[in-house]
């Protein structure tokens, strides 16, 4: 073999691969063949959080079957790894598909733990990871290359707190899952209730693996507030709803509140009368009747044997949106500098109404609708019944 310059460069960028993955601290290198962007999409398709994933990946399905596979002459290609929600392995799953298939976007991450595991790997390879799933604000604080197409908590949280103040609740004891978004969803829920009148009476945390509600659900009673605020993640709803019923907090008159999160569209339907008159602040709902949203529902429906599309297959939907629409800016350069670059202050039109990626913290600036969960033709849905504006994730404009 010759040493042409070309090889010599190949030579030294498996070296500095090899190198960096030994620990020395070289960079990343991301390889794909000029004419493919590859799209590593990591989301837990198996275990107990397979619903954010099975609905993110038939999310991201869908765009590619409304907008074809080609964008700006380059094939989009989605490589799909199960990291099953454990952090190790969406580290290393994000690491394997930077360094030995050439990802140029890294897409996906089911819980914020996920999530924060990847952002290092992200600055090394200067590759971009758009977080279309978690939800906690820090994350897009990790690294310069994560950017966001699904929610904060204090998004939502915070117009929950809001509104419950504005609109007869008095006390709330607060009921969150114990990990980082949990955390997020309380602080700015009991901020913006308390500033707006309200009183917390008491604020609890739940273990976020197989929960048992029975006993926070017994002091909530025991402290009968006008309304307990909640939230869990997604696909774990039904179980929290179940528990409540069973407690007769409904019986008692004590409101249901909380995130979108705790009536997820994929599971309301089967969730049965309790969930009727919950009222929630999200970013998205299925019942939304815009032309947009209602032509996704159809869509995404008609491919997945009817399963509803929830919040999780809209934020892997718009994760599509932003590679295709940054792609666009770029003219097809699929570099990681240059996709950040183009996908700062990005502006489209998702199901969930319109979007903006804010340049300054490269998080997702959107509607947040306040929902009553109501039956409509039989079925339960979340029907908004407020829209607030092109919200700004309140935690980073507090900094
Ligand atoms: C997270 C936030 C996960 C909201 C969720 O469902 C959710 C997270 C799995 O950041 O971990 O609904």
């Amino acid at each position: 073999m010759t040493f042409t310059r070309r090889n010599l460069i190949a030579l030294a960028a498996t070296v500095s691969v090899g190198a960096s993955l030994a620990g020395l601290g070289a960079p990343l290198q991301a390889r794909a063949a000029d004419d493919t962007v590859k799209i590593g999409f990591i989301e837990p398709m198996t275990g107990p959080f397979a619903s954010t994933g099975i609905e993110a990946l038939a999310g991201a399905k869908q765009y590619i079957a409304d907008h074809g596979d080609t964008v700006a002459g380059k094939k989009i290609q989605l490589i799909v790894k199960d990291d099953t929600g454990s952090p190790n392995d969406t580290k290393r799953i994000a690491q394997e598909l930077v360094v030995n298939e050439g990802a140029n976007v890294l897409m996906g991450f089911g819980l914020t733990p996920l999530a924060f595991a990847t952002a290092p790997i992200a600055t090394q390879a200067k590759v971009p990871m758009i977080v279309t799933s978690a939800a906690t604000s820090s994350i897009t604080e990790k690294s310069p290359y994560a950017t966001r197409t699904s929610f904060t908590l204090p998004q939502a949280a915070s117009v929950m707190g809001q509104w419950a103040a504005k609109n007869g609740i008095k006390s709330v004891v607060t009921l969150v899952s114990d990990y980082a978004p949990g955390k997020d969803a309380q602080d700015w829920f009991v901020k913006t209730f308390e500033k707006n009148g309200g009183k917390v009476k008491e604020q609890l945390t739940v273990p976020l693996k197989n929960p048992d509600f029975s006993p926070f659900l017994q002091r909530v009673a025991d402290d009968k507030p006008d309304a307990v605020f909640v939230f869990v993640p997604a696909g774990v709803g039904s179980q929290f709803m179940k528990q409540f019923k069973e407690r007769g907090l409904s019986d008692a008159g004590i409101k249901l509140i909380g995130t979108g999160d705790v009536v997820d569209d994929q599971i309301l339907n089967d969730m049965g009368d309790v969930a009727l008159g919950v009222v929630s602040a999200h970013h998205y709902t299925a019942a939304l009747q815009t032309d947009a949203n209602q032509t996704f529902v159809k869509a995404f429906e008609k491919a997945n044997n009817g399963m509803r599309p929830n919040f999780m297959a809209v934020g892997a939907y718009d994760g599509m949106a932003m590679v295709y629409h940054a792609l666009e800016k770029t003219n097809g350069d699929a570099s990681g500098p240059k996709l950040m670059e183009a996908i700062k202050g990005l502006k489209w039109e998702s199901p969930r109404g319109p979007v903006m990626i804010d340049p300054k913290t490269r998080d997702i600036v959107q509607n947040i609708y306040i929902d009553k969960t109501q039956k409509v033709d039989g079925q339960l849905y979340n029907v908004p019944i407020e829209t607030v504006k092109d919200v700004k994730d309140p935690a980073k404009a507090a900094k």
